[in-house]
C-alpha cells in the first residue's frame, strides 16, 4: 500500500474550497488593482515614482558596497571583439563640433580649469580591455577600447586630493549628456579615457576625441565626447537619473 492518507471529501466540501479559492484569487486581483492605483498616484522623484526610486536607492546602497578594486569585469580574448561596434545614443554630440581643437577642460576647483590636449593624454601608458558592453536597453556586445585609465591620469596630472571628493562629473562640449560617477567606480582599474576602438582612433559617432568606458556599469554612464570633468562632493547632474534611472547603474 503506498504511504498516504486517502481523504474521502463530500461533493459540498469540494463546492466550498472552490468558492473559498476564488474568493483568495478575487481578493488577489483587487490587492494588485488597488496597489497599482496607489502607485499611479504617487510623488514623482528624479523622473521615476517615489516608491520605485526608493528601490533603486536600495539597489544603489547594495552595489555601492559591493564595488571594489578587487571586483572586475570579467574580460575576453582579442579574438572574441566585435567589428561592427554598435553606435547608440547621440545626446550631447551636436553638429558643428571640430575634434581637432578640442581640449580637455578639467576643473580643478571652481575657476581653475586645466586644459589638456589628446596628445598629452596619449603619452600616458595605454590600458586596453575586451568586455562586454551593456546597454540598459537590453542589448550587449563584446568590445575593444584603449586608453589611459582615469586612475593613471589623475596620478600624472596631480589631481589627487581632487580625486578623494566623493563624484567625478562628465559633460560633453555642448552640456547636452552629462553623467555622475562615485568615486570608486571612476578610480576603479578597469575605467578608461579612451581614444581608441579595435586598435584605431575612436570614430566620431563613438565619441572622439575621448570617452568614458567604466566596465563596472551599464552604457548610460559610458559618456561619448567629453569636454569636461569635475570633482564634486555632491551627486553631479545626470541625464538618464533624471529621466528615471538608476544613478549608480552598477553591474
Ligand atoms: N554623449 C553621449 N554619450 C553616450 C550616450 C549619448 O546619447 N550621448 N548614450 C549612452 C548609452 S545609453 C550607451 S548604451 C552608450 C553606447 O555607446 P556606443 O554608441 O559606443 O555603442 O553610450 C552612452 N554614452
Ligand atoms: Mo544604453
Amino acid at each position: 500500500m503506498p504511504d498516504f492518507k486517502e481523504e474521502i471529501v463530500s461533493t459540498e466540501t469540494i463546492r466550498k474550497r472552490t468558492i473559498v479559492s476564488f474568493l483568495f484569487l478575487l481578493l488577489f486581483i483587487i490587492a494588485c488593482i488597488v496597489g497599482w492605483k496607489w502607485l499611479q498616484h504617487q510623488p514623482d522623484d528624479d523622473g521615476a515614482l517615489k516608491p520605485l526610486r526608493a528601490v533603486l536607492n536600495g539597489n544603489e546602497k547594495i552595489f555601492g558596497a559591493i564595488i571594489s578594486d578587487n571586483h572586475l569585469a570579467k574580460t575576453f580574448p582579442l579574438s572574441a571583439a566585435e567589428h561592427k561596434v554598435r553606435v547608440n545614443g547621440d545626446a550631447g554630440m551636436s553638429a558643428g563640433f571640430d575634434p581637432a581643437a578640442w581640449k580637455l577642460k578639467v576643473a580643478r576647483k571652481p575657476g581653475d580649469t586645466m586644459l589638456i590636449t589628446l596628445d598629452e593624454i596619449k603619452a600616458l601608458p595605454k590600458t586596453e580591455i575586451v568586455f562586454d558592453f551593456k546597454c540598459i536597453e537590453g542589448w550587449s556586445q563584446v568590445t575593444h577600447w584603449g586608453g589611459v585609465k582615469f586612475s593613471d591620469f589623475v596620478k600624472h596630472f596631480g589631481l589627487d586630493e581632487q580625486s578623494y571628493m566623493p563624484y567625478v562629473g562628465l559633460n560633453t562640449p555642448d552640456n547636452g549628456y552629462y553623467v555622475g560617477i562615485d568615486r570608486k567606480s571612476i578610480m576603479h582599474p578597469q575605467t578608461i579615457l579612451c581614444y581608441e576602438m579595435n586598435g584605431a582612433p575612436l570614430p566620431m559617432n563613438q565619441g572622439a576625441p575621448l570617452r568614458l568606458i567604466i566596465p563596472v556599469k551599464y552604457g548610460i554612464k559610458h559618456l561619448k565626447r567629453i569636454g569636461t570633468i569635475y570633482f564634486s562632493n555632491q551627486r553631479p547632474p545626470d541625464y538618464w537619473f533624471e529621466r528615471g534611472y538608476d544613478y549608480f547603474s552598477g553591474l
